[in-house]
């Protein structure tokens, strides 16, 4: 029987929860933890089980160098690159663009060129090219990478870029890449700049003070941290804090360090962790056997996959200071910043990563309102199934979206959650009884409970929240249906929100200590008189970092399709400023979607954020949101319960953070 939250719980964060893997211990605390990876090494299955098990970013190691993508003038090759980028995507992993300018991984061509005009013409347009092909798609890019010299001059180092176009090389490939994509965050990155007092950390740091003194585009500064034994620095927090005074953020780039020593891993980890502005970690690599420095096992699995004792050490450091609690006035008014959503999204989507899975007492045709949580290392999904005889629910995990559409359904009419009309699961664990709740609507507002969120035969029968349905509701609902069930908590109390198809999203409102019971008070949280524009499927969640919720609702567009409002309020219980809450600024619509894997769906309708834990706070990360959603195709038509609804996720591309 799992029981969590127990263990740890003595220690962890108030608002936290101990994750099992390196990228969702990261995230908790809005942090990215990633890997270099290669292209040609995706088809290793050892290596790709890990790679999207533990992390949620890559780094291509050698694909997006210019010897690749440009090895010839002109003549681009994105293939190798693409193929990680789309991987990523499809695993709801960020990527780093690795690295447009650098002296190194050169093609001749480039090298060779003797004239300052040509050069700059081809930096210019290399900057350009790539940086378009891949825009919306990058978390931030390391426009120049490994400038400095190493030893005492603190000064750039030679190559053709300073030789031909001098110090300005730097600024003017910044330049370059702010206009060629202007929402993409831009970095220095370089190695040996870790230690506070090497001449070679101070060059840098001069160069962007300076930057940041006249204006010149830079938004991150990269610590390579290709470590020997003895390490880190013990100045390296210093290091990092005193590069993010200066308004950037920063992020260990490559790490890996000789032979691994627990000790040196959990104080790197710990550095950026004590830094708010310290973003995200990237290690050079997954196996011992993957490194560019294999002789010296500097990494965190070894050579067969298995974890070694470094990956224990990385993952407890990782449950430390949460990225806001910033401290110098400076970090805390960026901390604020990115705390908050923006006003306007775009998302990438998947293909179908789930469909029906008819059995012969089954016969389903869509699948529906899904519910998810991250717990255990695993996702668990609960969706509604419908078909022509009505609704029902059903309950799937694996560990990896690759794996969902394999993922066996199991239908929980088959336990005492019974048959007959369930629908619209909502899902979470309610920390003050230990115990999971399924939310769902059975015409009433209903819940099952269950010790142990992995065996679809412990939920409890059906129990009601109201007795019957609330006035206010039975007053305003027309020829509406009461649906969508939706449960928040915040330290005192637990709200319950419904919907009517009729324009209105009631909330009732009971205590911490009384959950479940005692649901009274509905009121009418938010009204449309167009009953389109307010219709159905609402989600509220905490945004982490901040004081702040987001409401989404589900309307229907002018098209007929599918779409999400939203608005952001300081409390659950109101009241709601639009955030991106129109046709032409949707928080999620066909409009601001990308399909790279094709256009299955106009419609983004009903479904779930991927949550930063899985307790009744429901807090989600303020960073690259996803969405679990259905979708349908466009050309489906006919009776509303046997449309062929099928599931995928949306990934924020817009993020600020
Ligand atoms: O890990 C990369 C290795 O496969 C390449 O052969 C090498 C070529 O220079 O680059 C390695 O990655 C480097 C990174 O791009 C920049 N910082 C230093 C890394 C280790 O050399």
């Amino acid at each position: 029987m799992a029981v969590p939250g127990t263990a740890n719980a003595a220690t962890a964060a108030p608002d936290t929860t101990r994750a099992t893997t390196l990228g969702a211990q990261a995230a908790q605390s809005g942090r990215y933890f990633g890997t270099a990876v290669a292209a040609g090494k995706l088809g290793d299955a050892t290596y790709s089980t890990i790679l999207n098990r533990e992390f949620n970013a890559v780094t291509p190691e050698n694909e997006m160098k210019w010897d690749t993508i440009e090895r010839f003038r002109g003549s681009f090759n994105f293939g190798p690159a693409d193929q990680i980028v789309g991987q990523a995507t499809s695993h709801g992993q960020r990527v780093r663009g690795h690295t447009l300018v650098w002296h190194s991984q050169l093609p001749s061509w480039v090298s060779s060129i003797a004239d300052a005009s040509t050069l700059r013409g081809v930096m210019n347009n290399h900057i350009t090219t790539t940086m378009n092909h891949y825009k919306g798609k990058i978390l931030a890019w390391d426009v120049v990478n490994e400038a400095f010299a190493d030893g005492g001059s603190g000064q750039h180092r030679p190559s053709v870029f300073q030789n031909l176009l001098g110090n300005g090389f730097i600024e003017e490939a910044f330049r370059a890449a702010r206009a060629a994509d202007p929402s993409a965050k831009l970095c220095y990155n370089d190695y040996n700049i870790e230690n506070w007092s090497d001449a070679k950390t101070q060059g840098v740091y001069r160069m962007v003070r300076d930057f940041k003194t006249r204006g010149v585009p830079i938004d991150c500064v990269g610590f390579q941290a290709h470590f020997g034994t003895s390490s880190p620095p013990a100045s390296f927090q210093t290091t990092l804090s005193n590069f993010a005074a200066l308004g950037v953020d920063v992020q260990i780039t490559e790490l890996d360090i000789a032979q691994a020593p627990t000790t040196a891993y959990a104080n790197t980890v710990r550095a950026c962790m004590n830094v708010s502005r310290c973003t995200g970690i990237t290690v050079w690599g997954i196996r011992d056997s993957d490194s560019w420095r294999a002789g010296e096992n500097p990494l965190l699995f070894d050579r067969g996959g298995n974890k070694k004792p470094a990956y224990q050490s990385v993952l407890t450091a990782l449950g430390g200071t949460a990225a806001k609690s910033a401290t110098s006035a400076t970090s805390a008014t960026s901390a604020t910043k990115a705390d908050a959503l923006p006003s306007a999204f775009s998302w990438s989507s998947s293909g179908v990563l789930m469909s029906p899975k008819p059995d012969s007492t089954h016969n389903i045709a869509g699948l529906k309102d899904p519910s998810v949580v991250h717990y255990n290392g695993k996702y668990h999904v609960f969706a509604s199934v419908a078909s022509s005889s009505g609704y029902g629910l059903v309950y799937l995990s694996f560990t990896d979206w690759s794996q969902a559409n394999s993922a066996t359904h199991h239908y929980l009419d088959r336990g005492a959650i019974g048959t007959g009309y369930r629908a619209a699961p909502q899902v979470f664990y309610f920390a003050p009884q230990k115990t999971w709740y399924l939310v769902y609507q059975t015409g009433n507002a209903s819940y099952s409970t269950n010790t142990d969120i992995s065996n679809p035969n412990g939920w409890s029968a059906p129990r009601n929240f109201y007795s019957s349905m609330p006035d206010i509701i039975r007053q305003n609902i027309g020829n509406g249906y009461w649906v969508d069930m939706w449960v928040i908590c915040d330290s005192a109390d637990c709200y319950l929100f419904s919907s009517d198809d009729n324009g209105h999203l009631y909330r009732s409102q009971t205590t911490l200590a009384q959950f479940p019971n005692g649901f009274t008070n509905t009121v009418i949280a938010a009204r449309d008189s167009n009953k389109y524009a307010l219709f159905e499927a609402s989600n509220v969640y905490q945004v982490q970092g901040g004081n702040q919720y987001l409401l989404m609702v589900e309307a229907i567009g002018s098209d007929g399709r599918r779409y999400f409002r939203s608005w952001t309020a300081a409390s659950i219980a109101g009241s709601w400023t639009p955030l991106a809450a129109s046709e032409g600024n949707p928080f999620a619509r066909a409009n601001n979607t990308t399909f790279p894997s094709g256009a299955w769906t106009k419609d983004i309708s009903h479904g779930e954020m991927l949550r930063a834990g899985y307790d009744q706070t429901l807090t989600i990360p303020s960073c690259r949101l996803q969405y679990l959603y259905q979708g349908k195709d466009p050309a489906a038509s006919g009776d509303y319960n046997t449309l062929p609804w099928r599931l995928g996720l949306l990934t924020q591309t817009n993020s600020t953070c």
